[in-house]
């Protein structure tokens, strides 16, 4: 017990990189110092959440609003550079591209060559920040294709198929970073008294059915009727349970470990829903296959999307392959009687 205690506590993200890729080259060695600069990330960003209410440029708003139209927190700025000052030095990633920069960020010194290309939303469910309720980052890592010269980074927009590397950093009572190379889902513990992220969980596997559904119920009337009517379906249907934390990170990581599904469906006014493909809904996409669940936009398969711009929207039903399917047997019915 000893050692396999011991084993697991110098199996660092690092380690786990290599060991998953089998082989030491190139791309294994670049990957591995990805994630590490990832970890070191969410170190810090741990770091600031735990002292939020204490240092200044933490808690509340900056006045500012993003691309997005959303009012940008502290944390979501002090969190958008710590990515890019950790990429900065690694001199791997040419472009960063997230939620909180209306244009990708480029780090002229590894530019045009960089190989990799990060995208990512630096604090998700920002709003939960000042109430002391889990927030997460989400990631994805792209290869470049083509030098981009003329800095319009289309070469990004394509299908979720071309990540070669999603995951995310769940700031909760413990900091949980899960990540996928393509070869199954792992979740690593933030040891703060060793400032390492130490293995917690291998190939990890969503049942295929599973009790929660996570949608915000107060949007119900703004969907379209199908989508109601699997919502009256669950609440009629015993063993559901309605879990809804109004941040995706925390909500999606319930549905990964327990099962389920998570819906952030369009409305008739919005049919494309909220979650942004590139740096949302794609990653988690990823992950969700990875782990033996699926993720749709209710018609079709998220890593399909071919997004039109840097920051399109799709819906997202994610889970359970159970329980997407039958989300989306409600929606197609709808469709029929259209
Ligand atoms: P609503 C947070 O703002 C976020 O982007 C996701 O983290 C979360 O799942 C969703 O929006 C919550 O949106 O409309 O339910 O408040």
């Amino acid at each position: 017990a000893q050692g396999s205690t011991l084993d697991r506590d110098s199996t660092t993200l690092s380690r786990h990189v290599l060991q998953q890729l089998q082989s030491f080259g190139p791309d294994a060695q670049d990957l591995s110092a990805l994630m590490n600069r990832i970890a070191l990330a969410g170190k810090l960003i741990a770091r600031r959440l735990t002292r939020a209410g204490l240092v200044e440029d933490a808690l509340g708003f900056t006045g500012r609003t993003n691309v997005q139209g959303e009012s940008v927190k502290k944390m979501d700025i002090y969190a958008n550079d710590v990515f890019i000052s950790v990429f900065k030095q690694s001199g791997l990633v040419c472009r960063l591209a997230s939620e909180e920069m209306d244009e990708p960020y480029y780090i002229p010194e590894n530019c045009p060559l960089g190989r990799y290309t990060l995208l990512y939303d630096p604090i998700d469910g920002s709003s939960n920040v000042d109430i002391n309720l889990n927030v997460g980052s989400i990631f994805a890592i792209r290869q470049q294709q083509g030098s981009d010269l003329d800095q319009t980074a289309s070469d990004l927009l394509s299908s979720g198929r071309d990540q070669i590397a999603a995951g995310y950093i769940l700031y909760g009572p413990s900091t949980v970073l899960v990540y996928s190379i393509g070869h199954g889902v792992h979740a690593f513990t933030l040891d703060p008294s060793l400032g390492e992220f130490i293995l917690a969980s291998e190939n990890i596997q969503i049942p295929a059915h599973g009790p929660n559904y996570s949608v915000n119920e107060g949007n119900f009337w703004q969907w379209e009727e199908s989508l109601r009517d699997y919502i009256r379906y669950v609440h009629r249907h015993e063993g559901y349970s309605a879990r809804y934390s109004g941040a995706l990170v925390g909500d999606f990581h319930r549905i990964l470990m327990q099962g389920g599904v998570f819906l952030y469906p369009g409305s008739v006014k919005k049919p494309e829903g909220k979650l942004r493909v590139l740096y949302e809904s794609a990653p988690l996409a990823f992950l969700a296959e990875q782990a033996g669940g699926r993720a749709s936009t209710g018609t079709q398969d998220i890593l399909d999307v071919v997004p039109d711009k840097l920051h399109a929207r799709s819906p997202l039903v994610i889970g359970s392959t159970e329980d997407v399917s039958l989300v989306e047997s409600f929606i197609k019915e709808g469709q029929r009687e259209k």
